[in-house]
């Protein structure tokens, strides 16, 4: 019998009549996969539970920060403490240090960071200090990629591999992209060919080590390495966006995992413990640049809020006392070899993409290495697959080009249950 969404319409035509299509970001709205968005009425644990009184295991987690799941004790004894003492003032506070510190102890790049409200912000702030730093403008990011609602980021490739990027929203002049080059991910020649024509003129490459926002697309080796030979080569800043990646693939990220030393990294979601922070941070002699004991602007009067900055120092430190991430894989490793069983008994076409706890299910032949071997996937399929898992209870992401988390609430019980469920939807489908 499918979950009742009475209260949630309810609340849902409520809200379109105020907020645009009824959400704070379309990544909520269902857009990929049709119909509405349960609206949720608290979380814990690995559980959402919504205000239809429905509860189902949660592997969004907020789009990754909430890695210790839902209202984890600490966390939540952590903000209840900060909130008694003050929301904001506007004026530096020690735990901003101490929330510093701890990234700057955990992500072998970074000796110094600068804390703001989002990952956009500090994305925004990343490629502001590359181009003020290196005094050029050229930027290459690559499709697929998502760094948030970056101006100078929201584009699609030129009409030729390496001419300029053309805006992808309404909104963004041409001037903001005029300077952005779009390569395909994992194209070692398409880098290649860049740096030969543009490399002089590059202030920055941004990508993100483990593409979450294609699905999960993971990079090769020789990838990365030729980014960081010719990044070094002609004095262009190698950003990381680990956004997603970071304190979640491993303590340090995946440049940790990698092995890799790019010159900034931008942070966000797990940083924050779910509360809103975004960081950006590398070389001392690139931060050095960023207002005030630098030319380069950037400001926010939330930024190292003392709230969000609890919410990060707490759960930091449970990551870093105890360090859950052998674990997070062994479970992640369960539920990839699950699905793939299941869609393999099932006669369908799919490839299991996973990294540690983030994981894509493609309805498509794989391997899936960049964007468009991603678009080769069945997105009608893939709805089909979300909302017969969200009709057992399970709450998946609502786009194929997402990818799904896993938290330490997570157990071998709910991991044993998702593949059960999968098993029975998968079978209905092919059998559609
Ligand atoms: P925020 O501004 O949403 O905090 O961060 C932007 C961002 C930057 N870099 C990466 C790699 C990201 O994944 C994100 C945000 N991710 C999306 C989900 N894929 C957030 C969901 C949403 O926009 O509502």
């Amino acid at each position: 019998m499918p979950p009742s969404h009475v209260r949630s319409r309810e609340a849902f035509q409520r809200a379109c009549r105020l907020i645009p299509g009824g959400v704070n970001s379309p990544a909520r709205a269902f857009g990929a996969v049709g119909g509405q968005p349960p609206f949720i009425e608290r979380g814990e644990g690995a559980y959402l539970h919504d205000i239809d009184g429905n509860q189902y295991v949660d592997y969004v987690g907020s789009w990754g920060p909430l890695i210790l799941g839902h209202a984890h004790p600490r966390v939540v004894r952590a903000v209840e403490d900060a909130m008694r003492r003050g929301a904001s003032f506007g004026a530096p506070t020690e735990a901003e240090s101490h929330l510093a510190e701890l990234i700057v102890d955990a992500v072998p790049s970074i000796e110094m960071v600068r804390l703001v409200s989002s990952g956009t912000e500090a994305s925004m702030s990343a490629i502001r200090l590359a181009r003020g730093f290196t005094r050029r403008d050229g930027i290459v990011k690559f499709a697929g990629c998502y760094h948030g609602h970056v101006d100078s980021l929201l584009v699609q490739a030129g009409s030729s591999a390496t001419t300029l990027g053309v805006p992808t929203s309404p909104g963004v002049p041409v001037g903001c992209t005029a300077d952005t080059m779009v390569l395909r991910y994992n194209d070692v020649q398409g880098v290649a060919d860049a740096f030969a024509a543009h490399g002089d003129r590059l202030a920055a490459v941004i990508l993100e080590p483990v593409v979450g926002n294609m699905g999960l697309v993971r990079p090769t080796d020789e990838f990365l390495e030729t980014l960081r030979r010719h990044t070094e080569k002609y004095g262009t800043l190698l950003i990381y966006d680990e956004v997603m990646t970071g304190f979640r693939l491993a303590y340090g990220g995946a440049q940790q995992l990698f092995h890799q030393m790019p010159d900034l990294t931008v942070l966000g979601k797990i940083v924050g413990g779910g509360l809103p922070v975004g960081a950006y941070g590398g070389r001392a002699d690139v931060m050095k640049h960023v207002m005030p004991s630098g030319p380069v602007f950037q400001a926010g009067t939330l930024s190292g809020n003392p709230l969000a900055m609890a919410a990060g120092i707490a759960t930091l430190e449970e990551l870093r006392d105890r360090p859950p991430y052998a674990r997070l894989d062994e479970l992640g490793e369960r539920l990839s070899t699950g699905l793939g069983e299941a869609a393999r008994s099932a006669g369908l076409p799919h490839c299991v993409a996973r990294v540690g706890s983030m994981w894509t299910l493609f309805f498509a032949n794989g391997p899936v290495v960049d964007y468009d071997s991603a678009k080769q996937a069945d997105t009608a399929r893939f709805a089909r697959f979300f909302w017969g898992m969200m009709d057992r209870g399970f709450y998946l992401p609502c786009s194929q080009f997402e990818a799904a988390f896993l938290s330490t609430r997570h157990t071998e019980k709910h991991i044993d249950q998702t593949v059960e469920a999968a098993r029975a939807v998968l079978a209905e489908i092919a059998r559609a």
